[in-house]
């Protein structure tokens, strides 16, 4: 019985240490759709030309949409692949989710 109230506290605490906001670019190609609701890493760095991959690892379906284009759904296991021809910093969010799944993709 009292272990169901310290849930709710864990979940608090979780949220303070994780999300840090604005993450410095990784240079990758590669995004995981990782458990739970979080695109990881969410900031990504590639030249122009590259074809970013998103997979989704959750259990729950998500979806890719950059600024501007179409939507993808990428349900538990599959992935999604765009390909980024033009420099510049692309926002991209899973449209489901929106307050905690978004991330950009710079392109160099
Ligand atoms: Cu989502």
């Amino acid at each position: 019985m009292r272990r169901l109230l310290a849930l709710p506290l864990l979940a608090a605490l979780a949220a303070c240490g994780g999300a840090a906001e604005a993450s410095e670019p990784v240079p990758t190609t590669e995004v995981a759709m990782a458990e739970s609701y979080v695109f990881e890493p969410d900031t990504i760095e590639v030249e122009a030309g590259a074809t970013v991959t998103w997979r989704n690892e959750d259990r729950f379906t998500h979806t890719v949409q950059v600024e501007g284009q179409e939507d993808h759904e990428v349900e538990p296991g599959e992935s999604v692949s765009i390909t980024f021809d033009e420099p510049g910093t692309y926002a991209y969010v899973c449209t489901l989710h929106r307050k905690d799944m978004e991330g950009e993709v710079i392109v160099r």
